[in-house]
């Protein structure tokens, strides 16, 4: 069995749904398209994506894995088959955000990978980085023909489509010509359907998104006061709406996908109860979830769009008048003033 082979078993006995391998050398295009994208602002808050702008060109570096030659870009499934019947609180969280902290389970599989890569050969060096490190995840992946990124931005595996999350080893292994994979393309063809789903606006142009605009971004990244004004739906964290139209998701779900099953404890909580969180119920709330990124502060705000929402189309909503009225004694201001706007007469 080649090095390749080895690991691509020992990846799907880790539960990785898809594998590749792309050639470490530096990133170009793809450089250039991140570069453009913190030229216009489009990152708004998220000021890491602007720190260590080198770093993400090339991944043979000290501070990631000197003498990298392989990038192994790995994918791992969540879109479950019983989703519908999440509790109803579960289903305004995108889904990868359901369950318990992917971080935890991705990494920790994708951190037994880069040991077990090591013992492949004498002074072997690898290391697994998922989600947090200066990698652009999408880049990589693309070009180990993993995907394609489509008009969503989203990486798109054939066969599996999107709902998949990202993570990669890097190691100073060399594997054998054949086994480099090499981008695929994209093939949205003449669909639109993200760019027309998206709730807020937020793709400039195909491929091309405005951080700042988008929902996922308003719900878990921002932290200053001036919300953005448009309606997000049904969605309290995180959002899947241009995923949820694309055809490249019309596939049977993974049945791989137990570990990102809601955590119960959705079932048991309303939208006043996330407005009236003191920080340590906060914490105990958000124990393990990946929703513990968007802050008590941030939650609460999503919680009283999401109620303004609601009593606007159903005004006997009991729930959502609580999460208003408990927003006007909130302690954060921006909460009290988000409620004001936003429900003025409830
Ligand atoms: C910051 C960040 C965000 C920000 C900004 C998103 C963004 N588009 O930049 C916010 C908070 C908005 C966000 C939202 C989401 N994110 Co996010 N995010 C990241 C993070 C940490 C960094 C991304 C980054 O570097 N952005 C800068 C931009 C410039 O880089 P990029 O997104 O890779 O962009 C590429 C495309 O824009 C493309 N491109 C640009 N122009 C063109 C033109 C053409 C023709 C082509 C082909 C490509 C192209 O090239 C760029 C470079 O490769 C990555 C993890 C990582 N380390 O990479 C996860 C990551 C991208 N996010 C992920 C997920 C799951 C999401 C959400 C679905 C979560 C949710 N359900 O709410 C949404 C999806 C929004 C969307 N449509 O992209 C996954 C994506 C998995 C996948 N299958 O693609 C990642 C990889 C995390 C992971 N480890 O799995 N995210
Ligand atoms: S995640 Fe939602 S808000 Fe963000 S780009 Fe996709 S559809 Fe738009
Ligand atoms: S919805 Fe259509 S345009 Fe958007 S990523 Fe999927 S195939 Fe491409």
């Amino acid at each position: 069995m080649s090095a390749a082979d080895l690991i691509r078993a020992r990846a799907g006995e880790l539960g990785f749904d898809a594998v590749a391998f792309a050639r470490a050398v530096p990133l170009d295009v793809d450089h250039s398209r991140y570069r453009a994208f913190l030229e216009a602002g489009y990152h708004g808050e998220l000021s890491y994506l602007a720190d260590n702008v080198e770093l993400r060109r090339d991944v043979s570096v000290p501070e990631l894995l000197e003498g990298t030659r392989t990038v192994i870009a790995l994918a791992r499934r969540y879109a479950r088959a019983d989703e519908d019947r999440d509790p109803p609180l579960a289903q305004t969280i995108a889904r990868y955000a359901r369950g318990r902290d992917y971080h935890n389970f991705v990494e920790k599989r994708a951190r037994l990978l880069a040991k077990f890569i090591r013992r492949l050969g004498e002074g072997v060096g690898a290391r697994a980085f998922v989600d947090a490190a200066p990698v652009l995840e999408r880049a990589w992946a693309a070009r180990a023909g993993l995907g394609f990124i489509g008009k969503n931005g989203l990486l798109i595996v054939p066969g599996q489509g999107s709902y998949c999350l990202l993570g990669e080893v890097l190691t100073t292994l060399e594997l054998a010509p054949e086994d480099y994979g090499s981008p695929i393309g994209e093939r949205c063809g003449s669909c639109t359907a993200c760019l027309e789903a998206c709730p807020t606006s937020a793709f400039v142009a195909p491929f091309v998104l405005d951080a700042r605009r988008c929902v996922s971004y308003q719900t878990i990244e921002r932290r200053t006061t001036d919300a953005l004004e448009a309606d997000f739906g049904e969605r309290l964290f995180g959002c899947d709406a241009c995923q949820e139209v694309c055809p490249y998701n019309r596939v049977a779900p993974s049945g791989n996908a137990a570990p990102f099953a809601p955590l119960e404890r959705w079932g048991d909580v309303g939208l006043a109860t996330l407005v009236t969180l003191d920080e340590s119920a906060f914490f105990r709330l958000t124990d393990a979830s990946p929703v513990r990124r968007a802050t008590r502060a941030t939650l609460a705000a999503s919680a009283v769009r999401l109620a303004a929402r609601r009593l606007a189309r159903a005004p006997d909503d009991a729930d959502a008048r609580r999460a208003l009225d408990a927003a006007r004694h909130h302690d954060d201001p921006a909460v009290v003033a988000l409620a004001a706007r936003l429900a003025p007469h409830a």
